[in-house]
């Protein structure tokens, strides 16, 4: 067993630890997985152990410590994967980085309005701002997925960090009920049916103490 911890908050909320939690998974690499209740009086002094940033996810390797989603995925693919938690060929990893790097940084609608909740499943009709970043995603996804649709079912064709940074918008979008074109919807089902996110998903709904629907939507 490597000696990787990886703290997350609840799987049904926390759309940021099912990043790197996922990439784990799928490339097969033991870890210890410590989870923290999100929302709670105690979460910062929980957290103050592990996270400078007091937020979820953090990794820590021996004396390693890396918090930020992206920068766990992209420590994954460097550390354990050589590099292959990306494309290999250049001008798709340099894609496939811009892409994660927009997730990380943008859709702020999808965030607030469409927040990852596993446990929620009922049509919530976008904002005028939300219908735009749905249809940047849907861009995104249907453009990747016809070039590299010969290359088997992710983004990039092989699984790539891009994919687990696309995880939580799936689960967002099965829930709220988004409407996408057929390559980007088939994509979608790609990232749902995978089996680690179904996981995922049914951890997230068999949590305990999930907060009310009209908190968990605005936090
Ligand atoms: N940019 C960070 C965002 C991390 C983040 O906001 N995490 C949330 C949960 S998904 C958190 O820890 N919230 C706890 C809090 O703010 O008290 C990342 O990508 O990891």
């Amino acid at each position: 067993m490597r000696d990787i911890k990886l703290v997350i908050g609840d799987k049904n909320y926390s759309s940021w630890s099912i990043c790197p939690w996922l990439m784990l998974k799928m490339f097969n690499i033991d870890f210890e997985e410590i989870s923290i209740k999100l929302f709670q009086g105690n979460t910062a002094e929980k957290l103050g152990p592990y996270s400078p940033s007091l937020k979820v996810p953090v990794m820590l390797h021996g004396d390693t410590t890396v918090w930020d989603s992206l920068a766990i995925c992209e420590f994954i693919s460097e550390t354990f994967l050589r590099g292959a938690g990306w494309p290999s060929k250049q001008k798709s990893k340099a894609n496939a980085r811009s892409i994660a790097a927009e997730v990380h940084s943008g859709f702020p609608t999808l965030k607030k309005e469409w927040p990852m909740n596993c446990a929620t499943n009922r049509n919530l009709v976008p904002s005028e701002a939300l219908q735009e970043e749905i249809a940047r995603i849907d861009a995104i996804w249907g453009n990747y997925r016809q070039r590299f649709g010969e290359e088997g079912p992710y983004l990039f064709g092989r699984f790539s960090v891009v994919d687990s940074m696309f995880a939580a918008t799936a689960i967002s979008f099965e829930s709220y009920g988004a409407e996408l074109s057929k390559r980007a919807g088939a994509y979608m089902e790609t990232l749902l049916h995978n089996s680690f996110v179904k996981d995922w998903k049914e951890l997230g709904r068999k949590e305990k103490g999930h907060l009310s629907i009209a908190y968990a939507e605005s936090a």
